[in-house]
């Protein structure tokens, strides 16, 4: 009653009409008023210690829905909708996606941000408030275009603080000015999400899709997360982007500090920073030269700093293992550089291995051997991720340093990766076990109980094809694609990437295009369907995406073939889309090169949502597979020391396997062949070379070498889908084991082993 009153009254006040009589555009920022009161009203979560949880990413998607579940009224506003003729749903698409994120590590700082915050944990994130995002994809020519994708408009999450701060580079300052957004816990209290920009960033300056003129730092700085780094200027930039991140932020942590009059020196014992990946780094430097401004010595400011930063490696891929050319910092900010050098000799000091040198001889600043030295944890994202760290890639480091290393499985929030995103299996879960695993997910193994329930597996699957249609609807209306609702939905969702393997997934399509072309068809029909974003100068990515968008035209428009597979590649992939496909697929693709994936968090998703994976032993999923089981899971291809040993000898080659086995040759070959070359155009064909030039020649990833393990675990996978009974039990028992990803449970860890805030 309350609550529908208080909707009354922000319409009146806003509109001067009835609810009922709004616009869905004005319903929308009527509820948006409604929730920002009512988060108002909720305290701070308020601590000894807290954390700062500094990310270059924050893939937060639409907030309105979770926000709503947060605050433990998203069924009465529904209610109260429907009973004026609104759909909540539709209210909710209004929403702009803010584009903050790029991929997984964005997206785990989202779900932990909701994590700290419900565990009722003293956590903020800090990052930059990107005008225009990652960029917008747009296919044109079955190619991949960026676009701008502006998120920002008058109905916004975001707050403008009072709070600014001044940021020194070596020949002009900037003023930071702080926004910020609150980050609800479940059924609690508020963290925040800051978010630093200038005020000075011009939008109008970026010309041709994404291009603009990179040297304008005035004008650039916070127009795009990851600007393009292939040259020198785009590369500056983002050394400009982060050092703006960092000083904005730890001068506001060190003004909080200041108001509770508490000593600087007290630093580590009231505030954790964690960085997330290298692009954070300089906080590090930063905050001993911020502390020494205030008197603090050097060698005081290095060991109050080391007990405050901790820091976690999402890859092994050297690309983002940032390391940065002296001179730069010498032409950005050369502020930091006695500080870097004298780091330097203090890790020199420790330790004489050159390896694990900051400043090598190239002159090169190495961002994560400064984390390792003078942070005070270092952790992995998965077991097998930790392992491979400790063994191998960072080994160096963990013989100097081993009871920093630790491992914190990833985990995601199943407020919105269930509550939100898939209401009818959340119904149905509260109604055979109730409502207690949404504070404790373990709790979700009591659906165990269940295993040979005729009726609770028929309603999995009948949840299922729910999900599937209200699927097939959507893409219907947003991009006019016909799927076949009755076919498996195998999806494979992540940014495009080699190690990723999307092109291994292409060769197993041809091979199924060519089957049926012989004659021979599947168990089942299938529709793969891929959600991807190349980096913009990232060439043989975007080859992929052509390769698959022909495949796409070739295979749908063939009546022969399209009964039995077909094959759609979702524009413009995000968060907004994950939550539509997701509920919706019974396949999930995770097949990394094994040792390559640090974990993976689609995972936990699909999992959670009753998708069985096909995957490698990598990543988190060597963990799904313990928990759920040789007969849960399709697990293929050749195993993470196997592969390291590959790289070590150097004796992987694509070109034997493709002259020694025609069966592969064929697939490959086939990307070439004269019926992709007319699909993919005059323009194409270059890409498709491109392609087949690489997986002759180089094949870095290794696809080539389990590709056919792959297809026949594929070929399994779609046979045993017909058995529906046990493909049900399956579901039932990946939804039971998925408690353990709850992003609860990963940062309770942390608490526990790292921030110890309460
Ligand atoms: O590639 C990893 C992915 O495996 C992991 O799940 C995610 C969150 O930990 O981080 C990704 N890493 C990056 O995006 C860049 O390091």
């Amino acid at each position: 009653m309350l609550l529908e009153k208080q909707l009354e009254t922000l319409s009146q006040k806003g509109y001067g009409k009835a609810l009922k009589e709004l616009s869905n555009e004005e319903v929308y920022a009527v509820l948006l008023h409604l929730v920002k009161d009512l988060t108002e009203e909720k305290p701070l979560i308020d601590g000894e210690r807290k954390v700062y949880y500094f990310s270059a990413e924050f893939l937060i998607g639409k907030l309105m829905s979770n926000n709503l579940i947060n605050l433990g009224i998203r069924k009465d506003v529904k209610d109260i909708l429907e009973k004026n003729g609104f759909s909540l749903s539709e209210i909710e698409e209004i929403e702009n996606e803010p584009s903050l994120g790029n991929g997984g590590l964005g997206r785990l700082a989202a779900c932990f941000l909701d994590s700290i915050a419900t565990l009722d944990l003293p956590g903020d994130g800090v990052g930059l408030n990107y005008h225009l995002g990652l960029f917008k994809q747009t296919f044109k020519d079955k190619k991949q275009y960026e676009m701008p994708n502006p998120w920002i408009d008058e109905n916004t999450w975001l707050n403008k603080t009072g709070k600014s701060y001044l940021v020194e580079y070596k020949d002009f300052a900037l003023r930071s000015r702080l926004y910020d957004i609150d980050v609800l816990g479940y059924k609690g209290n508020k963290n925040k999400l800051h978010l630093f920009d200038i005020d000075s960033v011009d939008e109008a300056i970026v010309k041709d899709g994404i291009s603009f003129d990179k040297e304008n730092v005035l004008k650039n700085l916070t127009l795009f997360l990851y600007p393009d780094d292939s040259d020198e200027e785009g590369k500056k930039l983002r050394l400009y982007q982060q050092y703006f991140m960092v000083s904005s932020g730890a001068q506001m942590i060190l003004e909080d500090l200041r108001k509770k009059k508490i000593d600087l020196r007290d630093l580590a014992k009231h505030v954790a920073i964690q960085i997330n990946d290298t692009h954070p780094s300089l906080i590090i430097p930063e905050l001993i030269r911020l502390m020494m401004k205030e008197g603090i010595t050097i060698k005081e400011a290095i060991r109050i700093v080391s007990k405050t930063c901790a820091y976690t490696n999402h890859t092994i891929l050297a690309e983002a293992l940032e390391k940065w050319p002296m001179h730069y910092l010498e032409e950005i900010v050369p502020q930091l550089i006695p500080i870097i050098e004298a780091l330097d000799a203090v890790a020199g000091e420790r330790s004489r291995n050159e390896k694990t040198a900051i400043i090598d001889k190239d002159q090169l600043v190495h961002m994560a051997s400064m984390d390792i030295h003078f942070g005070y944890a270092i952790n992995g994202v998965a077991a097998i991720h930790t392992d491979i760290l400790k063994n191998t890639e960072l080994k160096d480091f963990y013989d100097l340093y081993p009871s920093k290393f630790n491992n914190k499985t990833n985990g995601i929030t199943f407020r919105r990766w269930l509550l939100s995103c898939n209401e009818e299996l959340t119904d149905f879960i509260d109604s055979l076990i109730g409502e207690g695993y949404k504070e404790d997910a373990s709790k979700l193994d009591e659906l165990l109980k269940f295993i040979n329930d005729d009726k609770v597996l028929n309603e999995l699957l009948s949840i299922k094809d729910k999900k599937k249609a209200d699927f097939v609807k959507y893409i219907k209306d947003k991009e006019d694609i016909d799927l076949n609702k009755d076919s498996i939905f195998d999806i494979q969702i992540k940014r495009l990437h080699e190690y990723k393997r999307q092109q291994m997934n292409v060769l197993s399509i041809i091979h199924q295009y060519l089957e049926i072309k012989k004659g021979h068809y599947p168990a089942h029909p299938i529709t793969c369907i891929f959600g991807a974003k190349a980096a913009p100068a990232y060439i043989l990515a975007k080859d992929i995406i052509h390769t698959i968008l022909c495949l796409q035209s070739l295979i749908n428009n063939d009546p022969e073939v399209n009964k039995y597979l077909r094959v759609v590649m979702v524009e413009n992939y995000n968060v907004t889309y994950a939550e539509k496909i997701i509920p919706a697929a019974d396949f999930s693709e995770q097949i990394s090169l094994a040792s390559k994936e640090a974990s993976g968090t689609g995972n936990m998703k699909l999992m959670l949502n009753g998708a069985i994976t096909i995957g490698t032993d990598d990543g988190a999923n060597v963990e799904i597979h313990q928990l759920v089981g040789d007969e849960n899971i399709y697990v293929f291809g050749k195993d993470s020391d196997t592969v390291i040993a590959h790289y070590e000898n150097e004796d992987y080659s694509s070109a034997k396997i493709l002259e020694e086995d025609e069966d592969i040759r064929e697939l490959v070959d086939f990307i070439v062949s004269d019926e992709m070359k007319e699909i993919s155009g005059k323009d194409g064909i270059e890409s498709l070379e491109r392609l087949h030039h690489d997986l002759w020649t180089k094949d870095w990833f290794m696809a080539l070498l389990d590709v056919k393990d792959y297809i026949k675990t594929k070929q399994q996978a779609i046979e045993d889908y017909s058995n529906r009974r046990v493909w049900a039990q399956k579901m039932l028992i990946n939804i039971a084991k998925a408690g353990y990803f709850s992003s609860d449970r990963t940062i309770a860890q942390y608490n526990e082993d790292i921030w110890k805030l309460k």
